[in-house]
């Protein structure tokens, strides 16, 4: 089965949690470690990636031990074309539609596309989105950041990845952002789309898990959780929150 399938039927099932590990951000052991942790707490897939400090080493190395530990499948998060992994199970050939550089929205694809047919690496094709404050991510990839009361151009932009022909659209408030993607925007973007839409960006609290699936993500991603806590029933408390599981 692809991971894009394992993710539809998981949709289809329910809240879908994916846990991020920047290969930059900690060691190998310890992305492993957590990873593991992730898992006893419910995480269903893995994403690696970073927007800076990103190399095939680091993610290969990341991938396969993460792999290793807990058999989740693994998707490559591409800051660019750059560091693409064969050791990940999926890449997500995502166009950040709301850039104003070329090379983010199909540049670096065209680039990257003959390796990634050669390598075999599932593309799983993908609208990004990137709604304020954009942390990091707004700025490299230099978005016009999406207002955060700016819903209908966040619509406008979901629904024109559906018209297209991607498969999910992702609204990214930033990682380590203040505030997550607000409820509203999350609500009527999932109104308007028929495709399943991955929320992520400062989600850190199962409050915060809690109101952005609720709204209407399908799939709820969180990575500095993982970098700010080793305690695995706080990151069980969000994930819980996520799949509407709280008190079980
Ligand atoms: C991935 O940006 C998210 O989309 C991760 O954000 O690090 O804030 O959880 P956090």
């Amino acid at each position: 089965m692809t991971i894009e399938q394992y993710i539809l039927d998981k949709v289809r099932n329910g809240k879908v949690h994916m846990t991020l590990f920047d290969p930059d951000k900690q060691s190998v052991a310890k992305a492993a470690e957590m990873a593991v942790k992730c898992k006893e707490a419910g995480t269903d897939v893995i994403m690696i990636g970073g927007s800076t400090g990103i190399t095939t080493k680091n993610v290969d190395e990341t991938a396969i031990a993460i792999k290793e530990r807990t058999g989740l499948p693994c998707i490559y998060f591409p800051a660019g074309p750059h560091a693409i992994s064969t050791k990940c199970d999926a890449i997500y050939f995502m166009s950040i539609v709301n850039s104003t550089d070329p090379i983010m929205i199909t540049g670096a694809h065209a680039y990257a596309s003959p390796y990634i047919k050669k390598i075999g690496i599932e593309p799983i094709s993908m609208g990004y989105i990137i709604v304020e404050p954009g942390m990091t991510v707004g700025r490299v990839a230099k978005a016009n950041l999406i207002k955060r009361d700016d819903t209908k151009t966040a619509v406008g932009y979901a629904l024109a990845c559906q018209y297209f022909g991607m498969k999910f659209v992702y609204l990214e408030a930033g990682s380590g952002a203040n505030e997550p993607v607000p409820p509203k925007m999350i609500a009527d973007v999932k109104k308007a789309i028929d495709i399943p839409l991955i929320v992520g960006g400062g989600i850190r609290t199962p409050e915060d898990a809690s109101a952005t699936a609720k709204a209407g993500a399908d799939v709820i991603v969180t990575g500095t959780l993982v970098e700010q806590t080793t305690d695995e029933f706080k990151i069980k408390d969000v994930i819980d929150a996520i799949k509407n599981r709280s008190g079980q």
